[in-house]
């Protein structure tokens, strides 16, 4: 009967994979165990690699996901595809040690503990074999904020090395974000239990080969985390960032606009004359497409980043498709309006609201027709 699934979320992790496998296997002897890869079609062909090894090995699974990015959510997804009572999941690129994971097995099995997890911060542990002391600094600064807005008290919120009995995952995996990269964070702020915490010390390793991929986003990913588990189910988490993007987009306008103008009216613009209709109507329309296209570009980088577009065709069709659905917003924007207007309501409650429903109508159709899959 197997005990334990280890689920190691990987993006192009290829050559890593197979030292990781020896190392769970001398780590592991004795215990039923399985490893599930979940892995996002990463370019440098991890999964035929992975498969490669399954082949040989049927302990090894892997799920390969497609046209999606995610660290919390491969993890989620992984823990909920065993059958295995316990569920583990590590980095696939060497950092985590194995040799912690029988500990950690019988912490969880005594039923005196829920969760048991690596701490990079306990007493006892260690960084400095990791080689980025700017990492450490960060994630020093993030337990503590986290520490603040969540209540959960341990060393190190932030570890990607942990282990819970599946069925505790289960009960409240729906209730996960599955945002960003702060897994246990999640689960601990989630699950109306507290539960009950066994801390190892981690002694966290320098990676084997490849780079970090949360180098770039960590803070971005960090704060979207918190976001989302604070005012999350008030406002969700994509619409605030769609509506902190057009928010931009605003400033963006008014600034190309300026500059515009300024281009085609030369010195008398910067002497005070004002711009004629005409001008002013073709510069401000130059200026919306600045907008818009910076819109379209900041979303796909952070409110989509998950979703991501790459590739010049994909690129341009998806800035046709936004320019669309933008236009459809406009038109639900003013017409709104118009009607609130219309039926006697104060001007600026008449462009707030319309400001609003176009929003909402843009969000709606461009997470369907631009981002996703239909
Ligand atoms: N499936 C999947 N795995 C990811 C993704 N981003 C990172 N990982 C994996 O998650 C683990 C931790 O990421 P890593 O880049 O090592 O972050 P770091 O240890 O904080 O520098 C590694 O095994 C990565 O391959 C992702 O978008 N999807
Ligand atoms: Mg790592």
């Amino acid at each position: 009967m197997i005990e334990l699934a280890v689920i190691l979320p990987t993006f192009k992790e290829r050559k890593n994979l197979a030292p990781m496998v020896a190392r769970l296997d001398a780590a592991l002897a004795g215990i039923a165990w399985e490893a599930i890869f979940v892995d996002d079609n990463s370019p440098d062909g991890t999964s035929d690699e992975a498969r490669a090894i399954a082949q040989q090995d049927a302990r090894i699974r892997v799920i390969e996901r497609f046209g999606r990015r995610g660290l919390a959510s491969a993890a989620i997804e992984g823990m909920c595809a065993t059958a295995a009572p316990i569920v583990a999941v590590m980095d696939a690129d060497g950092q985590h040690d194995p040799a912690l994971l029988p500990e950690m097995l019988a912490a969880v099995k005594s039923g005196e503990y829920d969760l048991a997890y690596a701490s990079r911060f306990a007493e006892g542990a260690s960084v400095d074999a990791w080689g980025r002391p700017d990492r450490v600094k960060a994630s020093g600064l993030a337990n503590r904020i986290a520490r603040k807005v969540t209540g959960v008290q341990l060393s190190d919120p932030m570890s990607g090395f942990f282990m819970l009995r599946a069925e505790t995952l289960r009960a409240d995996a729906h209730r996960l974000s599955g945002v960003g990269f702060k897994i246990l964070l999640d689960i601990l702020a989630t699950v109306d239990a507290p539960l009950r915490v066994k801390e190892l010390p981690l002694h966290f390793a320098a990676r084997l080969d490849g780079e970090s991929k949360l180098d770039q986003t960590v803070v971005f990913e960090f704060l979207v985390g918190l976001y989302d588990k604070w005012l999350g189910r008030f406002i969700p988490t994509r619409f605030a960032l769609f509506g902190t993007v057009g928010a931009l987009g605003v400033g963006v306008q008014m600034s190309a606009l300026w500059l515009v103008l300024h281009l085609l009216l030369g010195e008398r613009f910067v002497y005070g004359h004002w711009s004629s209709n005409v001008t002013f109507n073709v510069a401000n329309t130059i200026a919306a497409v600045i907008a818009m296209t910076f819109n379209f570009v900041l979303n796909n980088e952070l409110t989509y980043s998950d979703k991501r577009l790459r590739g010049f065709v994909p690129l341009m069709r998806g800035w046709a498709k936004f320019a669309m659905t933008c236009s459809l917003g406009l038109l639900t924007n003013v017409g709104s309006a118009a009607a609130l207007k219309a039926m006697g309501f104060h001007d600026f409650v008449a462009v707030i609201v319309g400001i609003v429903l176009g929003s909402v109508w843009n969000f709606a159709l461009s997470s369907k027709f631009v981002w996703g899959k239909y």
